[in-house]
């Protein structure tokens, strides 16, 4: 089938069948066209948790797919693709971070949404790329345990007083691969481009970008700056909305493309599978949950 036809035949089924999409801003732009909602993790498992469907279809990888399911434990959630994982979240393990913590008892573990159940359960509380700081500055404690973004860990610590910051070794090697010199290669052609990134990027990208923010953060930069052109250190797939948001303006990506595979993973096909067929349900065992839910819940209260 076309694209365009199989995007007809996904939003006639989802209709039929009475399922609401989700896509991630970092899904290809076909999928996050054929989605009811296209947002940040957090933001669409509100989304999830709120809408009326009973069936939630989440276009993004497994993490994202079982914050929602957490959140919304009697709807039904599907994800096209089950074996679409997330590098950084890979590099937490359960039986470390127990570890981390035995060797640590008095630190407070906060956990950056990108991980998994078994990792949220393990955690005082959860925190997203947007409300880090906060969430550091907030919980109670004089030492933190954060994981598993040692970058993002370390850009929202460097404003927190008073606290002593213990930063997991991990990483997204999507981020990690974008360095000054990717960016200087298209600051070159063009000097006037305001350099705007994400902080999972390493130290020494976000301490020379323009404005650092999450994904959400950066696409309302982009719609209220008076600046028309921009480059933008995280996955390609933003553009895509960025190009929506502000249609005048010209974004460029550093070089190379920071593309995230696991993300990419899903495709339309997938997608009108898991509709079709019902599948791939999420499950979360039900004591993690109810764990990992509470530590969710922590940080939407603050
Ligand atoms: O949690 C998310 O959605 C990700 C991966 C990044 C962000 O900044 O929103």
């Amino acid at each position: 089938m076309e694209i365009q036809e199989l995007q007809e035949e996904i939003r006639r089924k989802k209709r039929e069948k009475d399922v609401v999409i989700l896509a991630h801003y970092y899904q290809q732009p076909e999928i996050q066209d054929i989605a009811d909602f296209v947002g940040d993790s957090l933001e669409l498992s509100r989304v999830a948790a709120s809408a009326p469907q009973g069936t939630i279809l989440f276009c993004g990888v497994r993490f994202m797919a079982e914050t929602a399911k957490i959140l919304s434990p009697d709807k039904k959630v599907l994800t096209p693709y089950p074996q679409a994982g997330c590098l950084l979240a890979d590099m937490a393990e359960p039986r470390q971070v127990e570890e981390a913590k035995k060797a640590h008892p008095t630190a407070r573990v906060v956990a950056y949404v990108n991980v998994y159940a078994e990792i949220k359960a393990l955690a005082d509380i959860i925190c997203t790329s947007a409300n880090a700081r906060k969430v550091m500055e907030k919980i109670e404690g004089e030492k933190i345990l954060f994981v598993p973004d040692r970058n993002l860990g370390a850009y929202h610590a460097r404003a927190v007083k008073g606290k002593e910051v213990l930063l997991w070794d991990g990483y997204c090697p999507i981020h990690e691969r974008i360095t000054p010199a990717s960016i200087d290669r298209v600051k070159e052609k063009h000097p006037d481009a305001l350099v705007i990134v994400h902080p999972e990027c390493p130290p020494a990208v976000t301490e020379q970008a323009d404005f650092v923010g999450s994904t959400s953060q950066l696409l309302r930069f982009v719609e209220e700056s008076d600046a028309t052109c921009f480059i933008i250190g995280t996955e390609a797939g933003i553009l895509h909305q960025m190009r929506k948001k502000a249609p005048d303006k010209e974004f460029l990506l550093p070089d190379p493309i920071p593309v995230c595979d696991q993300m990419k993973m899903i495709t339309l096909e997938r997608v009108y599978t898991s509709l079709k067929e019902d599948i791939y349900p999420v499950t979360v065992e039900e004591t993690i949950r109810v764990k990992a839910e509470k530590a969710i819940r922590r940080m939407l209260e603050l």
